[in-house]
């Protein structure tokens, strides 16, 4: 049987494939196949759409709330629902029996592609074949093509596609099901359908625009009406095309939809469905150009790092900071699509070095959102900006009052009054974009404000404490939130003291190289000299437990807590929770969550030396239980730090496999986005040891053996620099227009410089 669509298929290597339908599997596979382009996200279900699939379309930043609840991401009108009866019985898994099936997402063309032999009761036969893509060409174009050939005996085929208007919200807790929206307009175009439809509290207006093409041998129709109805010879086969289009009236230049929607339809039947393919694989090949790692050693590996990057890039999002990155993508609805500090410190960093413009959008959606975080600020009693634990579309704090624990109780959730770390997270983020890009005019215009505005929360947050002499950050919840309502924590008082320092210095660099914006700056948020000689003073003195022994106490009291050591964890990297400890009495042990000291020594790396470094990531990783998607990755990429490659790679796998193996339980609500970030992060800063010391970039690999080789490019300086890493060496090089254009790189812990258009490769032993 012909492959309608083997034209555009990459090779093999860059497949996800399920050969099997499995029923248990349905709605993970709908998060791990989901399509997307950074505005719009699509859940990978079956275009026949099984009663149970739990479809998902979202756009990004589109947040509703019904009466008192808490704003979530929108479950949209599901364009992807297609019937179609043959002989008056349906097509579909679970209405015809399935004699073969695959399924596939070609993660380099960014298309989702399925084969199914269906047979109906009188064992007649019905190739199916389809292929879908969420644009990245043109964000609000969402196209399908289906061939359906009789492979038995001739038959008469109703084909329905409707935009499915029964879709809700699943609903977290006991909230149930929720509608977001109501229905304004279903207009007949001339060649398709207008359907709008609008959110109801926030009246946002959301616009699609359908076509449905039908071809058979030389003859092509637009269906109109409800049903069209086709008759197949055997071996005939009919190709349904089906484009959409999906716009918002948050969207710039949203007036006049209808008629926009018009003239986008019109414009893409002209362009044809071949087109349309070929410019977003074009797109896609952009994308992996910049963003692409190369392992030369475990293919199987590569596939996973690259599904991980396809989840990344499917939710990146260039723009002016309408919207942000939430802890499950745009791929299902855990966490209500909020965003949390896993946008800014696990997922910014694969953004600011392959795609800048993404993680500025990321940093302006915090940005836009600065008065609210003042206000937040205020009503806590505070200076300057807090961040709200969980943001939505306002940057009010949008956290759930319950949530469900492990043993599927409603506890009370205590994060927003407490995990304030989340706003030095954020000041974090804008300074690393700063090194990496050097966007002097981002800083201008937006990020020295946020940094001072964040320090300044600081300096308000800390209490000085008489007797000795120190400040002290008191009643927090860490990145470990097993532990809550504790004092001195160190991964906050670290990030906070981080915050006041990169305050003090960049108020020092404005002033210096920018008068005039240093004036208007301080004029504007009434910063007064006083308050950056406060921030000086204030930082070295913010505790921070260290012991003799170079053991970072995770906050005071830690180490009085019940001891308890986790064992067999070569065999059992994520342990369970110890039968003696009952789930409400965690908090009384040294059992922690997830990297907390782990996270700080990780993200403030050049702070810390190797030594320190190993005691503790030995001692916490003996406490540790990664109950949140979160530590894995962070625990490679420490490990690799210190050079303890098995380790590494075991929490490595771990996170590599998080969604793919389903290893958590969960990703039926959505991707581990952050997880995905951390993995990067664990390939690139633990193994390819790409490290900013100080300001400097540095490279030092310690590549799993089994790897021999690994490429990639990465953004530094506003170059791009082409990086190759074997167990031995480093090769580097970058281009440039200006033939006099250097960089300083350090390599194995010496300093380089580069020149533009030349390969270097420096070798590990000469400089060991
Ligand atoms: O941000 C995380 C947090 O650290 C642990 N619980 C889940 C959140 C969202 O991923």
């Amino acid at each position: 049987m012909k492959d309608f669509f083997a034209k555009y298929k990459s090779d093999e290597s860059w497949w996800i494939r399920e050969k099997k339908w499995d029923k248990s599997m349905q709605s993970s596979r709908e998060s791990q196949f989901s399509l997307g382009n950074g505005y719009i996200g699509s859940r990978g279900i079956l275009e026949e759409v099984p009663y149970d699939a739990r479809a998902g379309t979202y756009i990004a930043g589109l947040y509703d709330k019904t009466g008192a609840q808490i704003p979530e991401l929108v479950n949209l009108p599901n364009p992807i629902n297609l019937k179609i009866i043959a002989n008056g019985e349906r097509l579909g898994a679970g209405t015809m029996d399935m004699l073969q099936y695959e399924r596939m997402l070609d993660l380099r063309h960014g298309l989702l592609f399925r084969r199914t032999i269906y047979q109906n009761s009188h064992k007649k036969r019905f190739d199916y074949q389809s292929l879908r893509f969420v644009s990245m060409r043109d964000k609000h174009l969402i196209a399908m093509q289906v061939y359906i050939t009789a492979l038995d005996e001739g038959v008469t085929l109703t084909v329905e596609s409707l935009l499915d208007l029964s879709v809700t919200n699943i609903g977290f807790l006991t909230e149930g099901n929720k509608k977001h929206f109501r229905i304004e307009d279903v207009t007949q175009l001339d060649k398709g359908e207008y359907v709008g439809v609008r959110t109801l509290e926030k009246d946002i207006l959301i616009a699609y625009g359908k076509s449905l093409i039908i071809e058979k041998n030389s003859s092509r129709r637009f269906a109109e009406g409800v049903a069209t109805y086709v008759k197949l010879k055997k071996n005939q086969a009919i190709c349904i095309t089906n484009i959409f289009s999906v716009f918002s009236s948050k969207d710039k230049n949203s007036s006049k939809t209808k008629a926009m929607i018009k003239g986008f339809l019109k414009k893409h039947i002209r362009l044809g469905f071949d087109r349309m393919v070929k410019e977003h694989i074009a797109s896609w090949g952009k994308l992996w150009g910049l963003s692409d790692i190369k392992i030369k050693g475990e293919p199987d590996v590569q596939k996973k790092l690259r599904f991980n990057i396809y989840h990344l890039l499917i939710c990146g999002k260039e723009g002016d900071g309408e919207s942000s990155i939430g802890a499950k993508t745009l791929t299902g609805e855990g966490y209500r699509g909020h965003i949390f500090w896993d946008a800014d410190i696990f997922i910014l960093p694969f953004f600011i070095y392959n795609i800048p413009k993404v993680a500025k959008n990321m940093l302006l959606y915090r940005y836009n959102r600065l008065d609210n975080a003042r206000k937040i600020a205020e009503s806590r009693g505070y200076n300057g900006a807090m961040f709200p634990w969980e943001s939505a579309d306002t940057g009010e704090e949008v956290t759930p009052a319950w949530a469900k624990n492990y043993d599927g109780t409603l506890i009370q959730i205590r994060t927003h009054e407490m995990e304030h770390h989340i706003t030095a997270d954020i000041a974090y983020g804008v300074y690393q974009y700063y090194v990496a890009t050097q966007d002097e005019r981002f800083m201008l215009s937006h990020g020295f404000e946020m940094i001072f505005e964040t320090a300044r929360f600081w300096a308000s947050r800390v209490e000085y404490n008489k007797l000795l002499d120190r400040y002290e950050i008191k009643h927090v919840i860490g990145p470990d939130e097993f532990h809550e309502d504790v004092d001195n924590n160190a991964y906050t008082n670290c990030m906070a003291r981080f915050n006041l320092l990169i305050g003090y210095g960049m108020y020092q660099k404005l002033k210096r190289l920018y008068p005039k914006e240093f004036t208007r700056l301080s004029k504007k948020i009434n910063l007064k000299p006083r308050e950056i000689k406060e921030w000086k003073n204030i930082f070295p003195k913010i505790v921070f437990n260290i012991k003799d022994n170079g053991l970072i106490e995770q906050f005071d009291g830690f180490f009085k807590r019940k001891k308890i050591e986790l064992r067999n964890l070569k065999k059992q990297p994520i342990p369970g929770i110890p039968k003696k400890v009952k789930l409400q009495d965690i908090g009384k042990t040294q059992l922690v969550k997830q990297a907390d000291v782990v996270m700080l020594l990780h993200i403030l790396s050049d702070n810390f030396d190797v030594k320190i470094k190993r005691k503790n990531f030995y001692y916490y990783l003996k406490r540790t239980l990664h109950k949140s998607s979160l530590s894995a990755a962070t625990h490679a990429a420490l490990a690799a730090d210190i050079n303890d490659l098995d380790t590494a790679y075991r929490y490595f796998s771990i996170a590599l496999n998080m969604d793919l193996n389903l290893l958590y339980g969960n990703t039926n609500d959505g991707m581990h986005a952050a997880s995905l970030g951390g993995v990067w992060q664990a390939v690139i800063s633990g193994f390819a040891g790409v490290k900013v010391l100080k300001g400097t970039l540095s490279i030092h690999p310690r590549l799993p053996e089994v790897w021999q080789e690994m490429s990639f490019c990465m953004k530094w300086g506003g170059y791009n620099l082409k990086v190759m890493v074997t167990g031995h060496s480093v090769s580097l090089s970058f281009s440039s227009k200006r033939k006099k254009d250097r960089l300083r790189i350090k390599v194995y812990g010496l300093l380089r410089r580069i020149e533009t258009n030349r390969l270097y490769t420096f070798s590990r032993r000469a400089t060991l």
